[in-house]
């Protein structure tokens, strides 16, 4: 009987330890590599929650755009089909851009949201 139980403990804590090896690969996974889609005339997904440190990549499926924070503090060349851009963001906080061509400030039109967390 106690050999049968140490078994079963030991087959238990294996099992905890894969579930816990497998959940934070996945954690890890989403903070290092955000991509956000640009197509004729959308960001996708419009919304991204990342964590500090972490890096978003727009790729640009289809027509001219660009990527363009609210405040200007960061700005894509004019993307053509194909082209990507990233940007790192480092600080918590909320960073609101849009596309000049097909939208505009303040969540106009074709116009996206990073969050990002601590
Ligand atoms: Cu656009």
């Amino acid at each position: 009987m106690r050999i049968k139980q140490t078994i079963i403990v030991g087959i238990l804590a294996a099992l905890l330890c894969a579930a816990a090896a497998l959940s934070q690969d996945k954690g890890k996974a989403s903070q290092e590599k955000v991509i956000v889609t640009l197509s004729n005339n959308k960001f996708e997904p419009k919304t991204v929650t990342i964590k500090a440190g972490s890096e978003v990549t727009w790729e640009n499926k289809e027509g001219t755009h660009t990527v363009t924070a609210d405040d200007s503090s960061w700005n894509s060349p004019t993307l053509s089909a194909g082209q990507t851009y990233s940007h790192k963001f480092d600080k918590p906080g909320k960073y609101p851009y849009y596309c000049v061509f097909h939208g505009g400030k303040g969540g106009h039109n074709m116009s996206g949201m990073v969050n990002v967390t601590r």
